[in-house]
């Protein structure tokens, strides 16, 4: 065994510097590691020959040899850290999308913008028309319980309306009927709970929203569509002021060339109940599928508060009076733009929407 030389500690340790040095990427680091402190390293051959030193000698040449290995170590493991920021830099480099090629192919492409749909707009005209004539708008749940939808309308468990409003009940597992509402007069229900509560009355409110039925569609009719609610309650409140709300609403929404009728009807919330119509749109009154044949088109519903439902919220009806009204929403918008089958509207067909852009 050659004896101990301490200059080729030195020389081990530069030689291991140099190559750590050179080393250009982590994988050709790591390569060289077995070559720089491996079993067959300089180091480790040096360490062999410790044996040949006595004892005192051999501690601090150990020392010597245990510094020189761990300053290697240490350079290592900085180059490593160094190689790998570099090769991740680059990675990002390589892998960097240049956004202001694809926003330049892209810039002369025109960009369309999105609009509402039908049903959207007519639902914001019809709320600024009635906003126009001192009403405000309220919202409503389209879950509702039995008693909102039915019972508090004065429409008790086997009320033959039931059948003309049947809907999608929910399985949630209470005690109480829950259900898709049929209509928004609950919202009615809802609206006078609340102003007795907070002592608000009067109510001068329209409220839109999404209804539900088990309705088989067709030219005038969706399983899910749309209703906007009126209701007023006031003091000195007769018929005369429904017929000239409603009117008035035909006049702004549908302006002067169309005619418009009440015809008596039964709802059992109001009463006096009348049914509201315009002449049908698409035929001009003549007669055609779309109004099967009478020239004449529903839009909706209305009457005078019945004390049955003034009851059932804790309205005196001896003090204050009132009306309701409940429109179709796509009916309005339908009749409005002449769309012979209601369908289109929720079809998405995009030739049928980009119209109403
Ligand atoms: C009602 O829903 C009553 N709640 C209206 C009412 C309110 C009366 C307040 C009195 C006081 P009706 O079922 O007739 O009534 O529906 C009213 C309007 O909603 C219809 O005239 C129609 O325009 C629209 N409508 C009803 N069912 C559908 C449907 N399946 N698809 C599209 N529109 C519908």
């Amino acid at each position: 065994m050659s004896p101990f030389d301490v200059s080729q500690v030195d020389s081990a340790e530069s030689s291991a510097l140099e190559q750590i040095n050179a080393a250009a990427s982590v994988d050709a680091l790591r390569e060289s590691e077995n070559e720089m402190v491996g079993k067959r390293s300089p180091f480790a051959t040096l360490q062999k020959t410790l044996g040949s030193l006595g004892p005192e000698e051999r501690k601090e040449a150990g020392a010597l040899l245990q510094a020189s290995r761990q300053r290697v170590a240490e350079a290592r493991e900085s180059r490593l850290v160094e190689l790998s920021q570099s090769e991740r830099a680059q990675q990002l480099e390589v892998d960097r999308m240049d956004l202001a090629d694809v926003v330049s192919s892209r810039a002369s492409a025109p960009l369309r913008a999105g609009h509402s749909g039908l049903v959207a707009s007519t639902q914001r005209q019809l709320e600024d028309v009635f906003v126009g004539m001192g009403f405000t708008v309220a919202d409503g749940p389209e879950v509702e319980t039995d008693w909102y939808n039915f019972e508090a309308l004065n429409i008790p468990p086997a009320h033959p309306a039931r059948g003309m409003w049947d809907t999608f009940y929910l399985d949630v597992g209470e005690p109480e009927t829950v259900l898709l509402r049929t209509h928004t007069s609950p919202t009615q229900i809802h609206l006078m709970e609340n102003a007795v509560a907070a002592g608000t009355l009067p109510i001068h409110a329209v409220m839109p929203g999404r209804c539900f039925r088990r309705d088989t569609p067709d030219a005038r009719h969706l399983a899910v569509f749309h209703q906007i609610e009126g209701l007023v309650v006031d003091r000195g409140i007769s018929f005369a002021d429904l017929a000239g709300v409603i009117e008035t609403f035909t006049r702004a929404y549908f302006g002067p060339d169309i005619d418009s009728r009440l015809r008596p009807a039964f709802f059992p919330f109001t009463e006096p109940s009348a049914e509201f119509e315009i002449t049908c749109t698409i035929c001009r009154g003549e007669g055609c599928r779309t109004c099967s044949l009478s020239g004449w088109v529903e839009l909706g519903g209305c009457g005078m508060l019945d004390p049955a439902v003034f009851e059932a919220v804790g309205i005196d009806s001896e003090q204050w009076s009132g009306f309701a009204f409940g429109f179709g929403i796509d009916r309005c918008a339908q009749m409005r733009h002449a769309v012979s089958d209601m369908r289109a509207l929720s079809e998405n067909d995009l030739r049928f929407i980009r119209q109403f852009s």
